[in-house]
C-alpha cells in the first residue's frame, strides 16, 4: 500500500461519525483530526483556481498534491489528470475549471473512503452540463417541492446570501457548469435592466466555480418590455432590439450563456404567432447571441394538434426543420414524447435530425414521481434513456432542478441523491447507476460503522425505487393517469369539462371493455413508424413489445396471455402489487439502518416512508379498482384486496395547487 493511503485510512478513522446535515449535501464535513497536507498552486490569477486550491487546503488529508495548469488537447477545457507518485499527486489540467473538478473528485474520493493510488484522466462527455430551474420571479418555483426558490430577487442585487456561493459549490462538486435562472414559462421581466443586474449579481458569484448564467426568454418580450408592435423573428426591428438586448446582457455578464426558449407550447408566445417556423425564431435569437459566444437552447416540447397523437406532434413539427438551425442552437428534448412522465420509451426525435445539434432533458424534481414524499432514485431511469440513445449522439444534458430554498435543499432527503446522480451522469453517462447511489449514501446518511449488509440494502432500495414508483402508478406502459393540475395523486377518471382532451387520464389509458392502453401501431396512431425501423418493428407487434411499453403501444385485451403465461389483468395487478410491497420493504430495510444513521434523518426519511406507502396503496386501489369496472375480472388470489372503495378515492381532494407538495397533515387528512 502507497504510504499516503495509509495516512488517508488513518484520518478517515480520525474523522469518525458525524452527525448529518441535510444542509451541507455531499460536501465535506468539518475534520476533527490529521494534519494538512502541502498544495502547491500553479501561477494563476483566476478564481477558479483560487477556489480549487482553497477546497484542497481545507479538506484534502492525503498526500501532498501538486497542481498544474497546462495545455493538453486530451483534457478538453474541462478534464483533469491525477498522477500518484511517491511525493505525492500531480493533479494537472489545461483550464482552471478542471483543476476545480479534480479537486472535488479528490475530496470525493476521500468522503467516501476510496483511495487514489493509480493515475486517472476524466474528461467530462459533454461541455454543456446544466441546470433548469422553473422559478418565478415572485419566488414561487413552477413544479418545485423544496419551499421556494433560492433567488431572493427583491434583496438581488444588494444582499448576498450565503447560499448563492453554496449552491454554486455543490454544483461545481459534481461537475455542473451551466445553470438558467428562471422558469421557462418565461416573464419578459427578467431582461429588463433592474433584473439583469440581480442576475449579473448572481453571475459573479458562480463564476468562481466554473458555472455560467443562463436565462429563459419570452419571445414576445420586445412587444411586452419595450412596446414593439411584433415579436416576428424577421421583422428587422426585432431582431435588433434582440441585438441590442444581448450587448446589453453581455455587458453585465461577460461570460453568460445563452438563452433557452419554450416557444408556441402551452400558451407561450413564439415565431409561430407570426406565421414563422421554430428555426426561424432560434436562429434570430441565435444571431444576436452569436458575436457573444452564446448559445440559444430551443425546447422542442410542443404539442400543438399537429396530429391526434400526442406523442407524435413533437416530432412532426421538428423532424422537417433538421439541418435549419444555427450551429449556435441546441434543440433541448425532453427524454419522453410526452411529457416526464414514470416511464416513457425515448423521444424518437433522438437520432431522428442528424444534421441538428441535440440535448436531453431530464426532470430531477418529482412533478410525476411523488414530489418530495417519495423516495425515486432517478439515475436508473437517465441510465435507461442511454440504452436507447447513445451518449455520443447528443451535445449536451440539461437537469430541472430539484432545489429549493429549504434547509435541506431538496424537501426528501433522498431526492438530494437524484441531484448528485444528474450530475455524475451528465459528466459521465457510463457511470453505473448503483455505483453512484453508493457513493452519494458513503458521502452523506452512512455512517462509518455501518455493516456492509445494511448498507447494501439501502443501494439496493435506491437503486429499485423509481420501479417501484412505475409499479405502483402506472405500470407496463401505462401513463398520465394523474390528478389534473398538481399531478401527485391517482385519477384514472379524471373528468375536466372544457380541459384539452390530451390533459386528462382517458385519453391515455383508454380504457375500454375490450381492453387497456393506446394503440401506437401502424393500425392505431401509427406512433411506432417515428423510431428506426428496427425497433418500431418490435414496437408494433404486442407479442415483441418490451412489457414495460405494453400499453403504451398496444391497446391490449384484458385477458391476453402475455409471455409470463398470465393475462395482462392478472400481470397488470401484480405490478401494482409490487410497488406496493416494494415500498414496505423499504420501510424494514430503512428500520434496519436505524442504529447506524442520524436520528432526525431517520425520523424524517420514517415519516416519508410512511406516506409513500399509503400512498403506494392509495394508486393502486384506484387504478385497480377504476380499470376493474372494464376488466370485470376478480384480482389474483396473491394480490391484496383494495382498503378503499372506488367512491371513496374519486372523493379525494388534496386541494393544492401545482406548486405545492401536500403536506402529510393533509394526507392524512385525506386518506
Ligand atoms: C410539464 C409541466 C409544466 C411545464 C411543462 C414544460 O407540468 O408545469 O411548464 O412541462 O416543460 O411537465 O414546459
Amino acid at each position: 500500500m502507497n504510504r499516503y493511503l495509509i495516512s488517508l485510512a488513518a484520518i478517515i478513522c480520525a474523522i469518525g461519525a458525524w452527525a448529518y446535515d441535510g444542509t451541507k449535501l455531499w460536501l465535506p464535513q468539518q475534520a476533527t483530526g490529521g494534519t494538512s497536507p502541502e498544495i502547491t498552486s500553479p501561477k494563476s490569477k483566476d478564481s477558479v483556481v483560487a477556489v480549487a486550491v482553497g477546497e484542497l487546503r481545507d479538506s484534502w488529508h492525503g498526500a501532498p498534491v501538486k497542481m498544474v495548469l497546462k495545455k493538453d488537447k486530451a483534457l478538453g477545457r474541462d478534464g483533469f489528470r491525477i498522477i500518484p507518485s511517491e511525493g505525492g499527486l500531480t493533479l494537472s489540467a489545461s483550464e482552471p475549471s478542471g483543476l476545480l473538478y479534480g479537486a472535488y473528485y479528490l475530496l470525493r474520493k476521500q468522503d467516501s473512503g476510496q483511495s487514489v493510488d493509480t493515475e486517472i484522466t476524466d474528461v467530462p462527455r459533454y461541455d454543456l452540463r446544466i441546470l433548469n430551474h422553473w422559478d418565478n420571479l415572485d419566488g414561487t418555483i413552477e413544479r418545485g417541492y423544496a419551499g421556494h426558490s433560492l433567488w431572493k430577487w427583491d434583496e438581488l442585487p444588494d444582499v448576498e446570501s450565503p447560499r448563492y456561493r453554496e449552491y454554486a459549490r455543490v454544483n461545481a462538486s459534481i461537475g455542473i457548469n451551466g445553470t438558467v435562472l428562471n422558469n421557462v414559462n418565461a416573464s419578459s421581466k427578467i431582461l429588463s435592466h433592474d433584473y439583469l443586474l440581480k442576475v449579473a449579481k448572481l453571475a459573479d458569484i458562480f463564476r468562481h466555480y466554473g458555472i455560467r448564467v443562463y436565462l429563459s426568454v419570452n419571445f414576445a418580450s420586445p412587444m411586452q418590455l419595450d412596446g414593439l408592435s411584433t415579436a416576428d423573428p424577421l421583422d428587422k426591428g426585432v431582431a435588433k432590439w434582440w441585438k441590442n438586448k444581448a450587448d446589453e446582457v453581455y455587458s453585465l455578464i461577460p461570460d453568460f450563456g445563452g438563452f433557452l426558449v419554450k416557444a408556441n407550447s402551452e400558451g407561450q408566445p413564439g415565431p409561430c404567432d407570426f406565421g414563422r417556423s421554430h428555426a426561424d425564431g432560434a436562429n434570430m435569437l441565435a444571431e444576436a447571441l452569436k458575436p457573444h459566444g452564446g448559445i440559444v437552447m430551443w425546447r422542442s416540447f410542443v404539442y400543438s394538434p399537429s396530429d391526434p397523437d400526442r406523442a407524435k406532434q413533437a416530432y412532426v413539427e421538428f423532424e422537417p426543420l433538421d439541418g435549419q438551425f444555427a450551429p449556435n442552437v441546441i434543440v433541448q428534448i425532453k427524454n419522453g414524447p410526452v411529457d416526464f412522465q414514470p416511464r416513457e420509451p425515448y423521444s424518437p426525435l433522438f437520432g431522428a435530425m442528424p444534421a441538428t445539434k441535440q440535448m436531453a432533458e431530464f426532470q430531477v424534481t418529482q412533478e410525476y414521481l411523488g414530489h418530495s414524499n417519495h423516495i425515486a432514485y432517478l439515475a436508473p431511469m437517465w441510465k435507461e434513456f442511454f440504452e436507447y440513445v447513445s451518449p455520443e449522439s447528443i451535445s449536451a444534458v440539461a437537469g430541472v432542478a430539484n432545489v429549493g430554498d429549504d434547509s435541506n435543499w431538496t424537501g426528501h432527503p433522498f431526492a438530494q441523491a437524484n441531484w448528485y446522480a444528474f450530475g455524475r451522469l451528465a459528466w459521465n453517462p457510463d457511470e453505473d447507476a448503483s455505483t453512484i447511489a453508493r457513493e452519494w449514501l458513503e458521502l452523506t446518511v452512512v455512517e462509518d460503522d455501518m455493516p456492509e449488509n445494511v448498507k447494501s440494502g439501502l443501494v439496493d432500495m435506491m437503486v429499485t425505487s423509481r420501479e417501484a414508483v412505475v409499479d405502483y402508478m402506472m405500470p407496463m406502459g401505462l401513463h398520465h393517469l394523474f390528478a389534473f393540475g398538481h399531478h401527485y395523486g391517482p385519477e384514472p377518471w379524471c373528468d375536466v369539462p372544457g380541459a384539452r382532451p390530451d390533459w386528462l387520464p382517458k385519453y391515455y389509458h383508454r380504457a375500454d371493455s375490450a381492453g387497456l392502453g393506446f394503440d401506437r401501431t401502424l393500425s392505431g396512431s401509427g406512433a411506432v413508424s417515428q423510431y428506426p425501423d428496427s425497433l418500431a418493428g418490435v414496437l408494433n407487434d404486442a407479442d415483441q413489445c418490451p412489457e414495460e411499453f405494453l400499453l403504451w403501444f398496444h391497446h391490449v385485451p384484458w385477458n391476453k396471455t402475455l409471455k409470463s403465461g398470465d393475462t395482462m389483468w392478472n400481470t397488470l395487478c401484480r405490478h401494482y402489487e409490487s410497488g406496493y410491497d416494494a415500498v414496505k420493504r423499504y420501510q424494514s430495510v430503512w428500520d434496519s439502518a436505524k442504529p447506524y444513521v442520524d436520528e432526525a434523518l431517520h425520523q424524517d426519511v420514517s415519516r416519508r416512508l410512511i406516506a409513500q406507502a399509503r400512498d403506494a396503496r392509495w394508486w393502486k386501489d384506484a387504478c385497480l379498482l377504476y380499470f376493474q369496472q372494464y376488466s370485470n375480472m376478480p384480482f389474483p388470489k396473491d394480490v391484496e384486496a383494495p382498503e378503499h372503495t372506488l367512491d371513496a378515492m374519486k372523493k379525494v381532494n388534496l386541494g393544492i395547487t401545482n406548486y405545492e407538495s401536500p403536506s402529510m397533515d393533509s394526507l392524512d387528512a385525506v386518506r
